[in-house]
């Protein structure tokens, strides 16, 4: 097994708890803008998540939610309409510091950054949304800390397909061995074990039932020395909350 050299962040619900109080807000406020009378509740939008992609959501949702719904003639432009406007609100509600990272996080990377390891994101979501959370929640400077921002449509196929990460490591020009991904659902952890990367999980309220067979470990949090995580699958030996040191000896085992 080769060093480990770069660390591959999924955003949302890894870096921070964006789906409920922050994407799904964002479509309802879209929505209303827009004058239609849906309404994602927190429930509807956990069955929602099935589909990754904003625009591919709201199709989704249409297809299979919403039928009733007559559609204009031209689909396509109606929903990329919709998904800007949703895109303005979630950056927005980003700017206005309504989402914090998840416990350590910021600590995380910041050992990485230390220790010089290479960083990069691979993420369904939109290449603003994933600006306005790292500048507002990590760092005004945090865009410049990462290599590669691999976001939304520069690969057709979103995750589960391991498309984007791929493309992450090949504009890295890396091996999936030099790297470890970071994730928090089964579609996230498809797309980075497709593409052939040793992931570790860190769940949230819409993903703890998820299957995550094959992950490194599965966390409730990485935790920080006053506040440990739980455990929920593997073996993270005498570990408290996730290091880097932890990082790199499940890199090295699996
Ligand atoms: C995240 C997504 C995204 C966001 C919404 O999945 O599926 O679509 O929910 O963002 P993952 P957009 O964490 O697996 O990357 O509306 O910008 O698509
Ligand atoms: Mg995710």
């Amino acid at each position: 097994m080769s060093e480990l050299k770069a660390l591959l962040f999924d955003v949302d619900g890894t870096l921070a708890d964006t789906e409920r109080d922050g994407h799904r807000v964002a479509f309802n406020r879209a929505f209303a803008d827009a004058g239609l009378d849906w309404d994602w509740s927190p429930e509807l939008y956990g069955r929602l998540l099935a589909v990754t992609g904003g625009k591919e959501r709201i199709r989704y949702y249409l297809d299979h939610f919403n039928q009733a719904f007559s559609r204009p003639d031209d689909l396509d432009g109606f929903i990329r309409g919709l998904h800007a406007a949703k895109t303005e609100h979630y950056t927005r509600l980003l700017a206005e510091g309504a989402i914090p990272l998840r416990p350590g996080v910021k600590r995380l990377i910041g050992e990485a950054r230390d220790a010089g390891l290479r960083l990069a994101v691979a993420t369904t979501t939109t290449p603003a949304n994933v600006e306005a959370l790292l500048v507002h929640a990590l760092h005004p400077e945090a865009m410049s800390w990462f290599e590669v921002i691999a976001a939304g449509d520069v690969v057709p196929a979103k995750k589960p397909a391991p498309d984007i990460y791929t493309y992450a490591m090949e504009k890295m020009d890396l091996t999936p061995a030099d790297c470890i991904a970071f994730e928090d659902s089964r579609n996230g952890i498809l797309s980075s074990q497709g593409a052939g990367l040793t992931t570790i999980i860190t769940v949230n309220g819409y993903t703890t039932d998820d299957d995550f067979s094959g992950a490194a470990i599965v966390l409730d949090q990485y935790g920080e020395p006053d506040a440990p995580f739980t455990v929920l699958a593997g073996d993270a030996g005498d570990a408290r909350y996730l290091d880097l040191e932890l990082v790199k000896r499940l890199h090295h085992s699996h």
